[in-house]
């Protein structure tokens, strides 16, 4: 049993105290015929319970400070196919909770809970398989998800040991691919490295499908076919992660299929790495994640001026979008049990205080997980679009960029905790130094 989801239940119980609690877990999805999709627990359950099976329910009642996990019944049939299953006192024991019954009685066992109640919160699928139970008690689910979603904000030492545990066994994977990579593999081969590093140790489900993407199809931000041959000069790009119990890892690393950089790409990554150091640096308990954002455009803005595609000032270069030519996403997201994370509550309504539209604005504090990666990538569809060469044609030099298609996209990615003071905790630590990877890659059995 897991401490951290009991302290979890207390905190969504000290939220809301004046009701009646219904949580849903996840249910099986059929694929075809006999087979489901794999399944993957409902984020908030998970947070709540810990429990992975599917078909569960939840019922806390504040007033009595009690949890009540609801299980399917399972029948001899069931356990000819699918072997042994937790019984009530077992599962009791595994999960930390007072009561465990079955999902068939919970319509029963509601009329006897909900006395006393004057109201109720329940989650959308709660409300959809029990809300009649739960009539005249007004069930708000709105008010729920927005209260678990920012309790989850913040993580604490339980969930913080899986995420240490997503990213060493992620970091591992890391490091066996660039191991692996050669000349001559397909993307998938060095998809199958990574994805099969992570189930060797135990981590069966990855946060997301990997991004495994040579040369060119490094600009493509989610690219998932992974099927094009690793050519020799290229750069590989690899966005993947695995999840222990739920949480995720976010990590992405760039390097050549050669044994070394080549100059231009060496002068790339040397911007994407000292652009992430000093955002990691300044990922620091009370700065605004758009401030934070910007900061991450100016310093892309620089590098890009200094390699002669950009010119202007900084300010102007941020203000007017041409650097988001080359720069078109965020410096990073909460990570969580959701590979991106979601604010709840009254962080989800603090303003954007910069001039640049961005998508999460949080004010970062101790405690929340993030990502830091910066990338720069040559986007055939940015850099040949006739209403932005027009748009930006001061700022940005076109001739030479589209000189610099095919050359794909470089990302570093690691994931921080933020700390009370000084610089975030880095989860992550997989090599990114140009050296260290060089050294990894001559490594490295070259076809
Ligand atoms: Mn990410």
């Amino acid at each position: 049993m897991n401490q951290t989801f009991t302290t979890h239940r207390r905190a969504l119980m000290r939220r809301l105290p004046d009701g009646l609690i219904l949580l849903a877990g996840g249910r099986e999805l059929i694929r075809n015929y006999d087979v489901n999709y794999v399944f993957r627990q409902n984020s908030d359950f998970l947070w709540l319970t810990g429990v992975e099976e599917p078909g569960c329910a939840l019922l806390l009642d504040p007033r009595k400070n009690s949890t009540t996990l609801f299980m399917p019944r399972i029948d001899d049939h069931h356990r000819v196919w699918e072997g042994h299953v937790p019984s009530p006192a077992e599962a009791k024991k595994l999960y930390g909770v007072q009561r465990v019954g079955f999902v068939d009685e919970l319509s029963k066992e509601l009329k006897a809970a909900r006395r006393g109640h004057r109201r109720a919160y329940a989650d959308p699928a709660a409300i959809k398989n029990w809300g009649n139970d739960l009539k005249g008690l007004r069930p708000a689910s709105d008010v729920l998800v927005d209260a678990i979603e920012d309790l989850r904000t913040l993580k604490d030492e339980g969930e913080l040991a899986f995420m240490r545990r997503a990213n060493a066994v992620s970091g591992a994977a890391h490091v066996a691919v660039m191991k692996g990579a050669r000349a001559g593999m397909r993307e998938y081969e060095v998809q199958a490295i990574f994805d099969s590093a992570c189930v060797g140790a135990g981590l069966k489900h990855l946060a997301y499908p990997s991004i495994v993407a040579a040369g060119d199809n490094g600009a493509v931000l989610h690219y998932r076919k992974n099927d094009a041959p690793l050519k020799a000069g290229q750069l590989l790009l690899i966005d993947a992660g695995a999840e222990c119990r739920g949480y995720a890892a976010d990590i992405t690393r760039t390097f050549p299929v050669s044994k070394t950089f080549t100059r231009r790409q060496a002068d790339v990554y040397d911007v994407v790495l000292g652009v992430q150091k000093a955002l990691m640096a300044a990922a620091k308990p009370g700065v605004n994640s758009a401030d934070w954002q910007v900061l991450s455009m100016r310093l892309i803005a620089e590098g890009l001026r200094d390699l002669g595609l950009l010119r202007g000032t900084t300010d102007s270069l941020v203000e007017t979008g041409a650097v988001r030519l080359f720069y078109p996403h965020g410096i990073g997201h909460l990570l969580g049990l959701d590979v991106h994370d979601g604010l709840g509550g009254k962080r989800r309504k603090l303003p954007n205080p910069t001039k640049v539209p961005v998508r999460f604005v949080a004010k970062l504090e101790a405690g929340m997980a993030i990502t830091v990666e910066p990338g720069i990538y040559f986007i055939d569809a940015l850099l040949n679009s006739k209403s932005l060469a027009e748009k930006h044609r001061a700022a940005v030099d076109f001739a030479k960029a589209r000189s610099w298609l095919g050359f794909g996209g470089i990302r570093i990615e690691d994931d921080v905790v933020v700390r009370r003071s000084g610089p975030p905790l880095n989860l992550t630590s997989v090599p990114k130094e140009r050296r260290a990877i060089e050294e990894l890659r001559r490594s490295a059995a070259h076809g």
